[in-house]
């Protein structure tokens, strides 16, 4: 008996993905098909891919062409699959030509004829978009335009920023097709809004463009107050609209299996949680200015403060924050957090610097993330017993804010039955956080 193997992600199974499949079959007499788990094209940097791996495993299974179907869940698995199996055959479309022909070594390479005309990417294409507009042109814009080219349906169709001049070098940058006067006329170009502008202005942005009838993602800090955070979210949910925060850490795929194994208890309890986010900056950056929020709490404490409230919870008992001032702002501010049965801190700075890693401890082990543990592709739990430990890889890629934009699109096009990776509270909590901390409540400054 004559063994074929093909593989393939068969997004939006089309014509195309039938006729190579057909051609694979009449190679032999036994034909098994490799479908990509979604890890796997994630971590191939396919992310764009609109069908889940069963979606994509039962439309192999409806031609009927498949006498086996396995999953392909990591690069060098061919090899491993064909040794397996037994394969004679390995066939696969001419897109690919040459690419495989180190398995020749393992069994015949065949190139299949590609169907013209028709391909996922194309049928991705015709599918709904979100147009974005984009309020404040600096440089996490600068780099959440490119990002958004990896995202299927995101389109960013406008720009704002006040400064026409630098909106004007902006959009030519970025081939932006509106440059929007006002935010009206941002309005009138969007569906949704990616709120980029320095922090003390998200708040009355996202107001306007949610009141505009715009879904908004929104840098971070959020907001000031948890007041404001209620009252945004209050008006999105009045008016159906997806309303996100922009903490990428939250949507990337270490940090969201890091919550999933934590949850099934890993590590046992969780005892404490510390984190560290530092990154010294020009004393005459913005970020230091005190009349606008500026200092290392504003800038930075969104961030150990998302594992934190994912971890443990957001009901503490108190914080104190330790202050090093320069200039009416914090340069680096530790805080301390008493919870019922854990405790919490991180530390923050603009104008120090510490190691930025993130450890969490428990009763039966503890996990380590190594710096820079915000935008992580690696953690290790380990434990007592060394042998025990276990190091865990993931994709990041780019400057990963495709996993956001990914996020706010899809939530967006489900018409809101989406799971928000941070939660409402978790935003309120937050904010309030940066409230208590601008009031001065338990602040000792150094
Ligand atoms: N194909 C085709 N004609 C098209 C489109 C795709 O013949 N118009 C073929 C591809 O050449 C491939 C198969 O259909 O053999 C599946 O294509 P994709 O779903 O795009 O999968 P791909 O990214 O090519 O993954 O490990 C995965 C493999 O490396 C291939």
């Amino acid at each position: 008996m004559k063994k074929v193997i093909t593989y393939g992600t068969y997004d939006l199974f089309h014509q195309g993905h039938y006729n190579l499949l057909k051609r694979a079959k009449a190679l032999g007499d036994y034909l098994i098909v490799g479908v990509t788990t979604d890890n796997f094209d994630l971590e191939r940097g396919k992310m764009n891919t609109c069908n889940n791996v069963m979606e994509r495993i039962d439309a192999v299974k409806a031609t009927g062409l498949a006498d086996q179907i396995v999953i392909e869940e990591y690069r060098g698995q061919k090899i491993d699959d064909i040794q397996k199996y037994g394969v004679d055959i390995f066939a696969i479309g001419s897109d690919w030509e040459g690419y495989f022909d180190y398995l020749n070594e393992f069994c015949q390479v065949v190139y299949l004829p590609r169907t013209e005309g028709i391909s996922s990417t194309q049928l991705r294409q015709e599918r709904p978009t979100v147009n974005i507009g984009i309020i404040g042109t600096g440089s996490i814009a600068s780099r959440f335009v490119p990002e958004s080219e990896n995202v299927n349906s995101a389109f960013i169709s406008a720009a704002y920023n006040p400064n026409m001049g630098e909106n004007m070098v902006f959009c030519e940058k970025f081939h932006i097709p509106t440059m929007a006067h006002n935010l009206d006329e941002l309005y009138a170009n969007c569906n949704a809004v990616y709120i980029a502008s320095p922090h003390y202005t998200h708040y009355d942005y996202a107001k306007s463009a949610l009141k505009a009838g715009k879904h908004v993602l929104c840098e971070t800090p959020f907001v000031f107050s948890s007041a404001q955070a209620e009252e945004l979210y209050q008006i999105a949910e009045e008016n159906k609209l997806v309303l996100m925060v922009a903490l990428k850490t939250a949507y990337s795929p270490a940090f969201g299996h890091l919550f999933s194994l934590l949850k099934s208890r890993v590590i046992g309890d969780i005892v404490e949680v510390n984190a560290s986010v530092t990154t010294l900056t020009d004393e005459s950056s913005e970020k230091l200015d005190s009349k606008h929020f500026g200092g290392s709490m504003s800038e930075n404490a969104c961030f150990p403060l998302l594992p934190i409230f994912k971890f443990l919870g957001t009901d503490y008992r108190n914080i104190n924050f330790y202050s090093k001032m320069k200039n009416d702002v914090d340069m680096f501010t530790k805080a301390v957090f008493r919870f019922d049965h854990a405790v919490a801190s991180f530390q923050v700075g603009l104008g120090v610097k510490t190691e930025g890693s993130m450890t969490i401890a428990g009763t039966k082990g503890y996990v380590y993330v190594p710096a820079p543990w915000w935008k992580t592709d690696y953690f290790e739990v380990r434990y007592e017993d060394q042998n025990q430990n276990k190091k865990y890889f993931y994709p990041f890629v780019g400057e990963g804010l495709r996993y956001e934009i990914k996020d706010f699109v899809a939530a967006i096009l489900a018409g809101g039955f989406y799971h928000n990776k941070i939660s409402r509270n978790e935003n309120l909590v937050m904010a309030r956080v940066q409230e208590a901390y601008i009031k001065g409540n338990n602040v000792y400054k150094l």
